[in-house]
């Protein structure tokens, strides 16, 4: 195995070459437009990229950020709308290029949709198609169930969850889920996107999606449930998919898994429905035979790795929101009234109804009854709009009080901090789509923040940004030996409890929560990509291409 990541004296641990941080892929010419500058300084210029001033301005203090313990100061640069590429200049410092246009986001929302077909398993990712990304048919062999090793199991297919080769039910329904809410809520942006993948009868991006979900049916039991997931006994080592070839098990059902199947099945059979028929009755009926399992079994399922197993283990504490999750898709679907019911209830039960992440799942249930346009107790779906308000309402008391505007409390710089950023992003995009509260600019800013106006100055989508992390813990990336990552994957982002012995070692104590990160293959909890860290990121770009973009609303 080749060890140019792991090697420390080859390590690419660097520092950015800029002093002043934006959004490296740039902005919208009406969205507000910051660069962070964290030292003292009175004004900045904006340059072309032939160095001639285009703007100039008087920066703000802001003062010590608690984040970063930056002492920031900010250039307001947002009346400037001109496009094209420029830099921002102050104090004898510069920032990485940005461009000013129409489509700045475009290329980001191809890479990070494509980024899950070069996640497929089970098929060759074809050089038309993957360029020198491309890699033979893995992970074929047949599954054994682990307790009883003489039961076979086709379950081939689906997204490779994250850095590793496994593929587990509650992570891929969540990550499905956001692409398909992301087509549900803002389709024009999708329905003319064509994300060079071989072409189904589709918008490519629910082509895409229908690769996981037929995967996602497949790991259903007989009786009905999930099997939580299907991986090896341990992960394997840093080789091309195509060479892992050891013995691959399926795992016991867990109830978390059996309802988010149904949650994800019954959303994608509403969609699919214009476009397939059959696939739709499939899906439909995967969901209905899940919630017969569901409905028979009230206690919760969990799911622990068995001795020997260190793949990953999604366990969750209770199945509340995944259950209210399948109760709300099953309503929008079909309009029974005893879903609604189902769905009432549970949500007394003190959860929160704006989860978006793999683990807690409510706010998808929530969606799913805003949008239900049968008939509806619509006091409860009031309620539900209210939530997101009211959390996207304390979120944006969060970014006021962070210098860079994100808005997460610093607790939330754990192992995929970039999840919590994105979600949070999420929530400022559903409270402005649906409620029409002013959130686009609270939703923009965690989406600069990912693009490089963070204390970093770093870029953490490969592909993307002039300063970009290039080597995450992602195995093809390593082994594939090209120099430049596969494009398009969201890195987990700053931690501040070292989860790894890499990270454990270069991040000191004391580093400030935005700053504990490197850019190095070996950190698995600073540096992994998943499914469900480029799923909202595919979503928060999807809404701000629909506010800001071309025929968006700001340019009508
Ligand atoms: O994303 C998961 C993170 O929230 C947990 O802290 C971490 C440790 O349990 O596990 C992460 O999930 C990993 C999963 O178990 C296996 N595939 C890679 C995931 C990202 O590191
Ligand atoms: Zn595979």
């Amino acid at each position: 195995m080749d060890s140019r990541y792991f090697d420390r004296d080859t390590t690419k641990l660097k520092t950015t070459p800029f002093g002043i941080f934006t959004d490296q892929a740039g902005y919208f010419p009406a969205m507000s437009k910051k660069a962070v500058i964290p030292f003292e300084c009175d004004s900045f210029e904006v340059t072309d990229i032939n160095g001639k001033v285009c703007f100039s301005g008087k920066t703000t203090h802001f003062g010590m950020d608690e984040h970063s313990g930056d002492d920031v100061y900010i250039a307001d640069l947002t009346d400037f709308c001109e496009k094209g590429s420029y830099r921002v200049n102050a104090g004898g410092k510069t920032s990485a290029v940005f461009t000013i246009s129409d489509d700045v986001y475009s290329p980001v929302l191809h890479d990070t949709l494509k980024a899950f077909y070069f996640l497929r398993c089970g098929c060759e990712l074809d050089e038309r198609y993957a360029g020198v990304y491309k890699h033979g048919k893995c992970h074929t062999g047949k599954a054994v169930l682990w307790d009883d090793n003489s039961v076979a199991v086709d379950a081939c297919g689906g997204w490779h969850d994250a850095g590793d080769y496994g593929r587990y039910v509650t992570a891929g329904a969540c990550a499905a889920a956001h692409l398909l809410y992301a087509y549900k809520m803002f389709p024009r942006v999708f329905d003319r996107m064509d994300m060079d993948i071989p072409k189904g009868n589709a918008p490519d991006i629910l082509t895409e999606c229908r690769y996981e979900l037929e995967w996602l049916m497949k790991m259903q039991s007989p009786d009905g449930g999930a099997y939580h997931k299907l991986t090896t006994k341990v992960h394997a080592p840093f080789i091309m998919p195509e060479d892992d070839r050891e013995q691959l098990f399926v795992f016991l059902v867990s109830s978390m898994a059996t309802a988010d199947l149904a949650a994800v099945c019954a959303l994608a059979s509403g969609i699919y429905r214009e476009y397939d028929g059959g696939f739709a009755e499939k899906l439909k009926n995967t969901a209905e035979k899940a919630m017969a399992w569901l409905g028979s079994r009230d206690e919760f399922i969990g799911f622990t790795n068995p001795h020997g197993c260190n793949t990953g283990g999604y366990g969750e504490r209770d199945d509340l929101s995944n259950r209210y999750w399948a109760y709300g898709e099953m309503f929008a679907l079909t309009g029974e009234r005893i879903y609604e019911e189902q769905m009432k209830s549970l949500a007394e039960r003190g959860f929160p109804l704006t989860g978006l992440g793999y683990s807690e799942m409510g706010g998808l249930g929530s969606l799913a009854h805003i949008l239900c346009t049968f008939e509806k107790d619509t006091d409860f779906s009031h309620k539900l709009k209210d939530a997101f308000a009211h959390r996207a309402g304390y979120l944006r008391t969060l970014s006021d009080k962070c210098g860079y505007d994100v808005a997460m409390h610093i607790g939330e710089y754990c192992w995929g901090s970039n999840m919590n950023l994105l979600k949070n992003g999420m929530i400022f995009a559903i409270d402005e789509h649906l409620n029409g509260n002013d959130r686009a600019s609270n939703a923009a800013s965690q989406m600069h923040y990912l693009l490089g106006a963070n204390a970093l100055g770093i870029s953490y989508v490969t592909g993307t940004g002039e300063f970009r992390c290039n080597y995450p813990h992602l195995r093809p990336s390593f082994a594939d030996g090209i120099e430049e990552c596969i494009p398009g994957m969201v890195a987990g982002g700053p931690n501040h409890i070292p989860g790894d012995p890499f990270a454990k070692e270069v991040i000191k104590p004391g580093t400030p929560p935005m700053k504990c990160y490197a850019d190095d293959a070996a950190s698995y909890s600073l540096n992994e990509i998943t499914i469900y860290w480029n799923s909202p990121a595919v979503f928060l770009l999807g809404f701000l291409c629909d506010r800001y973009g071309d025929d968006g609303q700001e340019s009508l």
